[in-house]
């Protein structure tokens, strides 16, 4: 069983997007803790079969984020299930989990699911923008989303998503304060070894995605920072 509590690192493919068979080797067998597969728009059956198929080559752990119900197929080893906390949309809270359920309720597994509390910070960013997020929001808007996740929803995980752009250290430690037993992972911009050793230091998981499609040596670099 794969627990996203032993996890420090993962890379994020985007099964819409290209990537080489040279570079998959890289980054399957960088010691990164796992593969999310996940991605905002074209997504279809296809490429996130496609992409399974290639990740499965590999013996790291291999998840799908469940974002859209097309997507939605058996074989992984785990699946997060993104609940967007500060979207306007009730859909993105549950409505894609509770259609999903009703679809395949009879053939899910739910020891393989994991349900993150997730909030959008990139207004630019094409899930703050699908989602419709609030995304103007304050270190204690911030903190309280944190505490209602750890004492109220007692979620295993808080997520933090700032994609394409790297975020607010600040805002990251507002959550982290209030989280005691619910795991912080934070996605967003990490291009460098650098960025990826101060997020470490303060999310309990680091995701990593577009540096691998541009700068894939790199994203290898976000690999395995130590924690000062
Ligand atoms: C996206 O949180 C991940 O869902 C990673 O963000 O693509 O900006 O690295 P980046």
């Amino acid at each position: 069983m794969y627990e996203v509590k032993d996890w420090q690192h993962v890379f994020k493919l985007d099964p819409a997007k290209e990537i080489s068979d040279a570079h998959l080797e890289l980054i399957c067998e960088s010691g990164t803790d796992a593969i999310f597969v996940g991605g905002s728009d074209n997504i279809t059956v296809d490429n996130v079969l496609d992409l399974m198929s290639r990740v499965r080559r590999y013996p790291v752990p291999c998840i799908l984020e469940l974002s859209t119900l097309e997507s939605a197929m058996p074989g992984f080893d785990h699946y997060m299930i993104p609940s967007v906390l500060n979207s306007s949309n009730v859909a993105y809270h549950n409505g894609i989990l509770h259609e999903a359920i009703k679809q395949f309720g009879h053939m899910m597994d739910y020891d393989l699911f994991t349900l993150e509390g997730y909030i959008v910070l990139n207004q630019e960013s094409k899930v703050a923008q699908l989602t419709k997020a609030k995304t103007d929001l304050s270190i204690e808007d911030i903190a309280a989303y944190a505490e209602m996740i750890e004492e109220v929803y007692k979620l295993k995980t808080m997520y933090i998503e700032y994609s394409g752009t790297y975020g607010d250290v600040e805002m990251v430690k507002a959550a982290k304060r209030k989280l005691k037993s619910t795991r912080l992972i934070y996605g967003g911009g990490i291009d460098s070894r650098a960025r990826a050793q101060e997020m470490r230091e303060v999310a309990d998981t680091i995701v990593v995605g577009n540096v691998i499609y541009t700068d894939i040596e790199a994203a290898l670099q976000t690999v395995k920072v130590g924690l000062s």
